[in-house]
């Protein structure tokens, strides 16, 4: 049996990543794949429970670096439960946000120590990497209008303010630049069809895809 793909969708707040993760799982899969869509925070039952600590509630609800010991508690359980098990089936994985997030949003952006979360990644994660991660950018303003449009209960992080969301741009950037080989930017300004083909146009030249 084949080892899976492992890719992840990243960026700021209503970057579009959710729309076109729909969009490549539906193409992956016509392609004859077995694809397990999934997201973070959350993606496994335990998981998802602690996602609907983390995203209600008042901004200051959870400092940084409370944030990031939920996001990592939540996250070895979707790894060991969901991910794992599904990439040694041979099956493709294709998740919503992953480790990066918690590198922009409790990191760059929150103020956590890296060397906290460079340990949790190493610990908790034990080389369960992606293969490719897509980093959506958008300028913040257009972003933060896309998600109050599909605004709900889970606002906490949208509520933080401009200044917190451009630390979030530039960190994700950053990530991006230090790793490129792992890392594709994705300009996610423009018509649905126009991000969708560059995104199949990063995944086919990264996984050759074909089709
Ligand atoms: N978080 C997560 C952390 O802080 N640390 C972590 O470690 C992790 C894993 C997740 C929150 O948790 C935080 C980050 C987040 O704040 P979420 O609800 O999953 O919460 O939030 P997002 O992942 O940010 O989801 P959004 O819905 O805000 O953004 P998406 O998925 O990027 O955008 P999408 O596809 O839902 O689109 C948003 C709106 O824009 C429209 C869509 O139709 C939709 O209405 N849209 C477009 N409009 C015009 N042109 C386009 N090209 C468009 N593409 C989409």
């Amino acid at each position: 049996m084949s080892q899976g793909r492992f890719i992840t969708f990243e960026g700021g707040e209503g970057a579009g990543k959710s729309t076109q993760l729909r969009r490549l799982v539906a193409r992956l899969k016509a392609g004859g794949r077995e694809v397990v869509a999934t997201r973070e925070p959350g993606g496994s039952p335990g998981a998802e429970d602690i996602r609907a600590l983390v995203l209600r509630g008042a901004a200051d609800r959870w400092s940084p670096v409370t944030e990031t010991l939920l996001m990592y508690a939540a996250r070895r359980d979707h790894v060991e439960r969901v991910i794992r098990p599904a990439l040694a089936r041979g099956a493709w994985v294709v998740c919503d946000r992953f480790a990066d997030s918690t590198r922009a949003y409790q990191g760059a952006a929150g103020g956590t120590a890296p060397e906290l979360i460079a340990a949790l990644e190493s610990h908790i994660l034990e080389g369960t990497r992606p293969d490719l991660t897509l980093i959506f950018d958008l300028p913040v303003s257009v972003g933060l209008e896309r998600a109050h449009v599909r605004a709900g209960a889970e606002m906490r992080f949208e509520s933080k303010g401009q200044a917190f969301h451009e630390r979030l741009r530039e960190g994700f950037l950053a990530i991006a630049r230090a790793e490129p080989g792992r890392c594709a930017v994705i300009d996610a300004a423009g018509s649905l069809d126009e991000v969708e083909a560059r995104v199949w146009a990063a995944v086919d030249d990264r996984l050759a895809v074909h089709g």
